[in-house]
């Protein structure tokens, strides 16, 4: 696949060169699964007049606000006129006498696409992020700013309830998979009343638990949405956070006794210092390792290492780092050190040896910042919180260094007189461990795009990659007909880390949706300085400010090759 076909993404606004989607000439429509009929526009006539016109089940609309143009900018692009609705569905008392409700914001452009797009937020929702819509990295183009009609939500909580709306039992349901069930159908309502029409094709996307909105949409909500974006999906979130507080008592055993950091949810306090168990010099050390081994297996030692496969052959932690002799310098590792770090990229395992989560994969990101803070921090704070308040049943604090992770485990299908569906249950997609499942989603014309960092230290791109590959062993995606997934080789959590970070995979997801193109090769960019998305202060000074790679559809690679400049996509293909 030597040869490319330019496409301009963003509705041809020609925004910058990661906005382009480059699809292989070879690929042409399959037409084994029917492609979908593509939306046509509509422009919506009345703003204020919503507020009194649209009238919803179970839903308030409290406001109308006409957004002018440039109000808002995602860098510098200025986002279009656009009506801002903002409104509560399902108001009511909680069980545990707070008030709940499923706040939201719709975004509808007055120059309308056709398509509706449903934003899964990240974290444990509890506010209402700004429907903009926004993309992979540092976005400059978002679903709003394409055309697409948006909502956002708290998935059911606002902010004074979080983290404890995980004990009340309608709350965490809602933050589990309910709220995207409630709100779909009221917003394609919603668009039929402000343009005349519903929408013709709908879209959902997002990345960390956004991702697994996406992803358990897919599995529920099959018949609603015709595109799925799903990134570094959280799709078993409560094992992922276990096998952090599995982690982090494997650090804490080879932690500098006594040390401690500031606590950054708690002023006054003070967390063991989990990152004097691999420093920043120690974890630059195994990146460099990595890249020494691995990186010219993509055909040029530029930095990258894209074969993230074949690297996972040929690296090895006790070989190719070298063993401190003296003294940590941060330029080798003990030998318990060795140990502990293979543990926890080889994947948490409860004393009997039963698998908690997947495996990570080693590559050149575990210099990121963002690497150390979620294990290190977040494994302190983060992931306790979600696993005591919203997972386990019933509710029950934990100690992340003295938790008995298998009898916590156990928590996690239990269910009771109060809690009727489990922690695993609410979170998961029914379908996780079945996606042959899923055929009749591809039967439908459905298409699903998934990324991932592969530096990501809280999901593992690995867990994505075995997902890929159960559906693939199904034999639900013959010719990867269904679903393709992007690794991005060196990116941490969602952005971030020794990557090109900045892309849009929705524009070649709704060419697959709707034009049978299926995505090969997505140019990403660097977020270098001058970047108008915001700086990636971490990358390499003799990377390009502007670098560009391929993204490539798993299992292909991004190769050299063999000529020209290393700062340019043009010059890698996807094999
Ligand atoms: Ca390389």
């Amino acid at each position: 696949m030597n040869q490319f076909q330019i496409k301009r993404g963003a509705q041809g606004l020609g925004l910058f060169s990661a906005a382009m989607a480059l699809v292989a000439c070879s690929t042409l429509p399959n037409h084994s699964v029917p492609t979908l009929k593509a939306a046509s526009g509509a422009n919506l006539a009345n703003c204020s007049a919503l507020v009194d016109q649209l009238k919803l089940s179970n839903t308030k609309i409290e406001s109308t606000t006409l957004v002018a143009t440039g109000v808002i900018k995602l860098g510098n692009n200025a986002v279009p006129e656009h009506c801002l609705v903002k409104g509560r569905m399902h108001e009511r008392k909680g069980s545990d006498g707070r008030d709940y409700a499923i706040g939201f914001e719709m975004r509808l452009p007055v120059a309308w696409n056709g398509r509706f797009f449903y934003q899964g937020n990240g974290g444990l929702d509890g506010a209402v992020v700004p429907a903009l819509g926004a993309l992979g990295g540092g976005p400059l183009t978002g679903a709003l700013m394409q055309g697409f009609a948006v909502i956002s939500s708290d998935a059911g909580h606002s902010g004074p309830q979080t983290p404890f709306f995980g004990s009340e039992p309608q709350a965490r349901l809602d933050y589990g998979y309910q709220a995207v069930e409630k709100l779909t159908p009221m917003a394609k309502q919603l668009i039929q009343g402000a343009y005349g029409k519903g929408p013709d094709r709908s879209y959902i996307g997002g990345c960390s638990n956004g991702g697994r909105h996406a992803m358990v949409a897919a599995s529920r909500l099959g018949d609603q949405y015709d595109g799925y974006l799903v990134g570094a999906p959280g799709y078993r979130l409560p094992y992922a956070a276990l096998a952090q507080i599995w982690g982090a008592q494997k650090w804490a055993a080879i932690a500098t006794p006594g040390a401690t950091v500031k606590n950054p949810m708690n002023p006054n306090g003070t967390l063991p210092d989990l990152a004097s168990a691999f420093t920043a010099p120690e974890r630059a050390t195994v990146s460099r390792a990595i890249a020494q081994k691995c990186d010219a297996l993509d055909g040029v030692a530029d930095g990258m290492v894209q074969a993230t496969q074949a690297c996972q052959a040929v690296f090895d932690i006790q070989k190719d780092v070298p063993t401190c002799t003296g003294e940590r310098n941060g330029a080798c590792l003990t030998a318990a050190q060795k140990t502990t770090i293979a543990d926890v990229f080889g994947g948490a395992k409860t004393s009997t040896g039963q698998r908690i989560y997947a495996n990570f994969p080693y590559d050149t990101g575990v210099a990121g910042a963002n690497w150390a803070t979620w294990k290190f921090i977040d494994s302190l704070i983060r992931d306790p919180l979600a696993i005591s308040t919203i997972f386990s049943v019933p509710p029950k604090p934990l100690n992340p260094l003295q938790e008995n992770v298998t009898e916590r485990l156990a928590m996690y299908s239990s269910t009771n007189d109060t809690y009727l569906e489990s922690g695993w249950s609410l979170m998961t997609p029914p379908q996780e461990s079945k996606p042959g499942n899923m055929g009749a989603l591809r039967a439908r014309g459905a298409k699903m795009v998934l990324y991932h960092g592969v530096s990501d230290a809280i999901f593992s791109a690995d867990d994505t990659r075995q997902w890929m590959e159960r559906l693939n062993q199904e034999n639900v995606n013959p010719g990867s007909d269904f679903a393709r997934y992007f690794p991005v080789p060196g990116m941490n959590h969602c952005s971030a880390g020794l990557a090109t970070d900045q892309f849009d995979l929705l524009t070649p997801l709704v060419q697959w949706v709707e034009q049978g193109i299926a995505p090969q090769a997505v140019v990403a960019s660097v977020r270098g300085v001058g970047n108008a998305g915001g700086v990636n202060t971490e990358l390499p000074a003799n990377w390009s400010s502007t670098r560009t790679r391929p993204l490539c559809a798993y299992p292909s690679v991004a190769s050299y090759k063999g000529s020209g400049s290393v700062e340019d996509a043009q010059n890698f293909s996807c094999k």
